[in-house]
């Protein structure tokens, strides 16, 4: 049977229906796998499934006989995707079964920081619910009726778009590098430059893709652009964002509060200043990680794993790879 290697886990079902096909190792440590763990695996593999880990020429050259990293996550900027068409091995992701588990979760972060959700939890939990009210200072912001801004209308960000039309008759604009006509129409939304979407919105929800061209994709001037009763909710990569701008900004304030579930450098540092701020909701990259959603995920991946050892064609190849 050919060798692959799980270096992100998957649940039991999923580990012995790859068994089915393959001889496989697993990393079952605390935490992402360590650099050095993962080299020194991957001599004989001709799969690999993974998750954020970088998959660069310095690895492959470890990996001679690979033919596919089959990502048990949507985004793929881990791939160098030159580096992989140099060694012929391609690369997969596990679109759409996260969809609707992503954009809940963004529906959290966005009502979390409009009403101040982690901070009255930790007043509660305090003890300092004195009166019957809630203290004053607490009050939040609606989000009911309130503009939208989002940022990458994909498979994700149309969820999002729908949960804020149809869920919170919000007014809806968005920004994508190529405009969703129909979607658009059907549900009334509002395409707009990016400036235009930066000024309007109460809600500014980033989801594109990090790529080499949306590293710092929203960054001081972004962040200047947006009202000082904006809320910014990062839900893409960590990357995308000017991070020391986004801190300048809060500190300044010229948003009013941001909330992320991803960060520039992941985990993120204990000693990062947004960790000291009330106004920042932290959550550590979980936005698909509900158990049928992770399950979905990892299911998803070790199809794409049997196919690609296999020399079919994975149902998702992502588009880079396609013939
Ligand atoms: C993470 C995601 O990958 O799918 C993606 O691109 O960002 C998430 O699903 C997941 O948290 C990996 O552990």
């Amino acid at each position: 049977k050919p060798k692959v290697f799980l270096a992100a886990p998957v649940p039991e079902e999923v580990e012995s229906y790859i068994g089915q096909h393959f001889e496989f190792r697993k990393w079952d440590g605390e935490g992402p796998i360590p650099d050095d763990h993962l080299r020194s695996e991957i001599s004989d593999v001709e799969g690999l499934l993974i998750t954020g880990k970088k998959i660069d020429d310095s690895l492959l050259n470890q990996a001679p006989k690979l033919k596919i990293v089959s990502n048990a996550s949507v985004g793929y900027n881990n791939f160098d995707i030159e580096a992989m068409q140099k060694h012929d091995v391609i690369g997969t992701n596990t679109p759409h079964v996260l969809d609707d588990t992503v954009s809940d979760l963004i529906f959290g972060l966005i009502l979390s920081a409009a009403r101040r959700l982690p901070e009255l939890d930790h007043y509660v939990k305090q003890g300092r619910w004195k009166n019957g009210e809630g203290d004053r200072k607490f009050f939040g912001t609606d989000v009911h009726h309130a503009t939208l801004g989002l940022i990458g209308m994909g498979r994700v960000g149309e969820k999002i778009a729908k949960r804020g039309k149809y869920g919170f008759d919000m007014n809806v604009l968005y920004y994508n590098r190529s405009r969703k006509y129909e979607v658009e129409k059907e549900h009334g939304y509002t395409y707009a430059s990016l400036e235009d979407l930066l000024r309007h919105s109460d809600f500014v929800v980033l989801m594109t893709p990090l790529s080499s061209e949306t590293v710092h994709f929203i960054g001081r001037d972004e962040f200047k652009l947006m009202k000082d009763s904006g809320v910014f909710v990062n839900g893409s990569r960590g990357q995308t964002v000017d991070e020391k701008a986004m801190v300048e900004a809060l500190q300044a304030g010229e948003i009013r509060s941001v909330a992320l579930d991803v960060f520039q450098q992941e985990p993120v540092d204990p000693e990062h200043p947004l960790l000291q701020m009330p106004n920042a909701v932290t959550i550590p990259h979980i936005g698909s990680a509900t158990n049928k959603t992770r399950s979905d995920m990892a299911k998803l991946a070790a199809e794409n794993l049997v196919k690609g050892v296999n020399g079919e064609e994975p149902p998702n190849i992502v588009k880079e790879f396609k013939d």
